[in-house]
């Protein structure tokens, strides 16, 4: 049985994990937020620790900073990919994103120290902004890569007036709208992403790797209520046309519909109403407005149609006994995200050569590895963390768990390595 530290070195993950710890907001740790000078920062150090490993690094049109590890053999080689990302959630955790760069990152010291040319390139990328931003558009870098980005998001501002396209031709993307999947995409082997679970399955079921079976689609609504803004002191209460009362109705609801579903489907279905911004928003003022988001992941569109008419029936409802005028217009929405069985298979097999239990898993996040999918074949692993915290400081992982991750990582490339070398190389 080979052990996982043949292939990894934990402190060196560890003493990663605190570097990059150390560009966040310092009154809001851990803050590291897209386009941020902590941010920016954070990308400077990954840029030096990808050139010391040798990796010759660019920006490419969609913003992500890659680190190529060329294989032997002419161009145009294979490649394969392998990332995740540094940006964070406000006050959000040092592990999210950032296990999966680190243990990409430890393949690259591993084949440097064997002395190890590869039969096709290597990608080790940051996606840009992978969390969802003030724009509204999460997992930018690689929604460009699968030719998802569009002008209209580009042109979209924040509170400050800071555009959307500009921010990313700041940081060397080119803050144009992609052109379509990634031109290099039949050249792509394949795509994997370590990620730790945030959820407590793999905690405790006692299991070290989770083999992601599919990403679950997430959908986002705006629901805007309109009602009447009035003096607190003088409206009485027949008769009022209170938005926050009304959106107060729809946020139960969808809680308790989502919870039916869930059980009644048996499926991963969840659904949160976690932004709501009332308006005049003053203490003695009725409240005349509401806008909300809602936040919507299913691992069956089938549960996600029924809950959307389910919604609107709800919202009909809820404008005739609340007086007020309600609309829902959908944001965002990204179909499920099955992962490519063959890669699953290869990251099965060599958890077992390590002696790493494993156990099929759903995702409950969203990730870049679903829009990589889209275009390459694509799978994901797991790491516990601890108690299921994450978007929190309090999220926890081992540099030991991020390391048999990692090692998992570096057995799958030499098994595609020696699966696809002309015999010898490797
Ligand atoms: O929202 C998500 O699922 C991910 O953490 N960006
Ligand atoms: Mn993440
Ligand atoms: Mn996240």
């Amino acid at each position: 049985m080979d052990d996982y530290l043949t292939y990894t070195k934990p402190d060196r993950i560890a003493a990663g994990v605190d570097q990059l710890a150390a560009f966040t907001e310092p009154d809001r740790p851990y803050t590291r937020l897209v386009f941020s000078a902590e941010f920016d920062a954070g990308r400077r150090w990954l840029e030096d620790q990808f050139s010391a490993a040798g990796l010759v690094c660019n920006i490419d049109a969609g913003g992500s900073l890659i680190g190529i590890r060329a294989g032997a053999g002419a161009e145009p080689r294979a490649k394969l990919i392998i990332g995740s990302h540094i940006d964070t959630v406000p006050a959000g955790g040092r592990f999210d994103g950032i296990a999966g760069v680190l243990a990409a990152l430890e393949i690259v010291h591993y084949l440097n120290e064997h002395d190890i040319t590869l039969p096709f390139d290597l990608e080790i990328v940051d996606f840009l902004g992978e969390e969802l931003n003030v724009w509204g558009t999460s997992c930018l870098g690689s929604r460009h890569m699968a030719g998802l980005i569009t002008a209209e998001m580009l042109g979209r501002k924040d509170q400050d007036g800071r555009c959307l396209g500009a921010e990313i031709a700041r940081i060397g993307g080119s803050g144009k709208p992609s052109a379509g999947v990634r031109g290099d995409a039949d050249r792509i082997l394949g795509c994997f992403e370590l990620h730790i679970e945030q959820a407590k399955t793999l905690q405790s079921m006692l299991v070290d790797i989770g083999l992601v079976t599919e990403i679950p689609s997430i959908y986002r609504y705006g629901i805007t209520v309109t009602g009447q803004a009035g003096h607190s002191g003088t409206t009485v209460m027949d008769g009022r046309r209170d938005a926050a009362v009304a959106a107060a109705d729809i946020i139960t609801a969808v809680s308790d519909l989502a919870g039916r579903i869930e059980a009644e489907d048996n499926r991963h279905f969840v659904a949160t109403i976690g932004k709501i911004d009332i308006f005049p928003n003053g203490a003695a003022i009725v409240p005349g407005r509401a806008e909300m988001t809602l936040d919507l992941r299913a691992a069956s569109d089938r549960s996600r149609l029924r809950f959307e008419a389910a919604l609107d029936k709800l919202i009909k409802q809820t404008s005739m006994t609340r007086n007020c005028q309600i609309s829902r217009d959908q944001l965002a929405g990204a179909a499920v995200a099955p992962m490519d069985k063959k890669l699953i298979s290869i990251l099965a097999d060599q958890s077992a050569r390590l002696g790493l239990g494993t156990m099929p898993i759903s995702s409950g996040a969203g990730h870049d590895t679903a829009h990589l999918s889209r275009f390459a074949r694509a799978a994901m692993l797991f790491i516990p963390c601890q108690d299921g915290l994450s978007h929190c400081p309090e999220e926890f992982t081992s540099a030991d768990s991020i390391a048999r991750g990692a090692a998992v990582l570096v057995r799958s490339v030499l098994a595609l390595a020696e699966q696809s070398a002309p015999k010898g190389l490797i």
